[in-house]
């Protein structure tokens, strides 16, 4: 399956450049099971990597250009000069792979220059990191390709500083971990402060169950002002409280700060969903560490309550699919990613799950919503190189 992808990758770079590509490398999208918006608070995340993977066939260059092309938007080359490549100053889907190359020239990097190419089974703005996968995959490509020798975690340090100065997008450090770290059958357990890892095993087919991603079809943007409007209102609120981070507020010790907040009602409901966010992420980690999975479901719609009526990042589709999944029996369902739109998670019995999905492409038809995608996500593997030298 991979040698097929990589294949016809390299044959179509090879098409585009004239010669075949240096090798080829996948990163892959992720779902996040529950820790949202909680990671530019230096708390605790638990995403997954979807099977959906961005894959780049990458030659290096030596002589100070970049040429990027993707297969899924209908564009040419696009040449740029790595001395030209400056900080917001390109709005298109080529400032990730861009801002990825001078992320890591600017930590020093001696990197020169590549043919890129790219293509992508995730979809765009679905909330499914599609930015992230497109990053990473890029970072690990030139990392091998220059001799770098960067680990995951440092290639998502390097990313993020991408989409946020580059790109512009005032992201957490999540979704390019998850791309870049997270293992076959697992879910990974990080501490966003330290970037500390632990994979939990999550084989939901071996329990009898599934997580069902529902795309809701509504696309988000994190360089929209909202995403950034709830980050600087959770430092204001670490501000006043007088942490580094609202992770430095206990669970225990919410009801007193948010007495401390006084009449501040906005800063109140994010201090209030960031602090028990990260108490419900560790609550899902010891259920599932003691063989409870079943039991995580009502956590995952806490956490969906606290989203739309605190963090207030739900939208009427999110919340549609939620009800209906919990009222056709799912154990549990919650919007995952940033929101404003993108996709939601469910978790059901496996003998549920059809007509689950049914029950929501009903309602979103009854609503008159567009009709969502509605997948199985399986835990699978992080960036990795598919092929070596030139293929195809
Ligand atoms: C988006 C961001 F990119 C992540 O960093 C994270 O903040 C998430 O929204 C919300 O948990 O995916």
């Amino acid at each position: 399956m991979s040698e097929a992808v990589a294949g016809a990758v390299a044959e179509r770079f090879r098409e585009l450049y004239g010669a075949g590509p240096d090798g080829v490398w996948a990163a892959p999208g992720r779902v996040n099971l529950i820790g949202e918006h909680t990671d530019y608070n230096d708390g605790f995340v638990m995403p997954f990597a979807l099977p959906h993977i961005t894959v780049a066939a990458v030659a290096r260059r030596e002589d100070g250009i970049l040429r990027l092309h993707s297969a899924d938007i209908g564009s040419d080359v696009v040449q740029l000069r790595l001395d030209d490549l400056a900080p917001e100053s390109d709005r298109r889907w080529t400032a990730y792979p861009a801002g990825v190359v001078w992320a890591l020239r600017e930590a020093g990097h001696p990197v020169t220059g590549a043919d890129i190419h790219v293509t992508s089974t995730l979809p765009a703005g679905a909330g499914l990191s599609s930015s992230a996968a497109l990053e990473v995959v890029v970072a690990l490509a030139l990392g091998d390709l220059f001799g770098l020798g960067l680990r995951g975690w440092q290639l998502a340090r390097l990313c993020q500083r991408a989409e946020n100065v580059y790109v512009g997008a005032p992201t957490g450090i999540m979704d390019q971990t998850a791309s870049a770290c997270c293992q076959d059958g697992h879910a990974l357990f990080l501490d966003t402060r330290d970037l500390s890892q632990k994979p939990i095993p999550f084989d939901l087919a071996a329990e009898g169950m599934r997580l069902l991603v529902v795309d809701t079809q509504v696309k988000h943007a994190h360089s929209g002002g909202e995403y950034g409007k709830r980050r600087a209102g959770c430092e204001k609120g670490a501000a006043l409280l007088g942490v580094d981070a609202l992770r430095d507020i206990p669970y225990a010790g919410l009801d007193e700060a948010l007495g401390r907040l006084g009449d501040d009602e906005e800063v109140r409901r994010l201090v209030r969903h960031v602090v028990s966010e990260n108490e419900r992420v560790e609550r899902v980690v010891a259920l599932l560490e003691a063989g409870r999975t079943r039991a995580i479901g009502p956590v995952l719609v806490e956490g969906h309550a606290s989203l739309r009526d605190d963090f207030r990042v739900s939208c009427p589709e999110l919340d549609l699919v939620v009800d209906t999944a919990l009222a056709a029996g799912a154990l549990g369902a919650r919007m995952t990613g940033g929101g404003f739109g993108g996709s939601a998670i469910v978790l059901a019995e496996a003998a549920d799950a059809d007509a689950i999905t049914k029950a929501v492409e009903e309602a979103f038809a009854a609503a008159g919503f567009t009709a969502p995608r509605v997948f199985e996500a399986v835990p699978s593997a992080g960036a990795r190189r598919l092929s070596r030298g030139s293929v195809g």
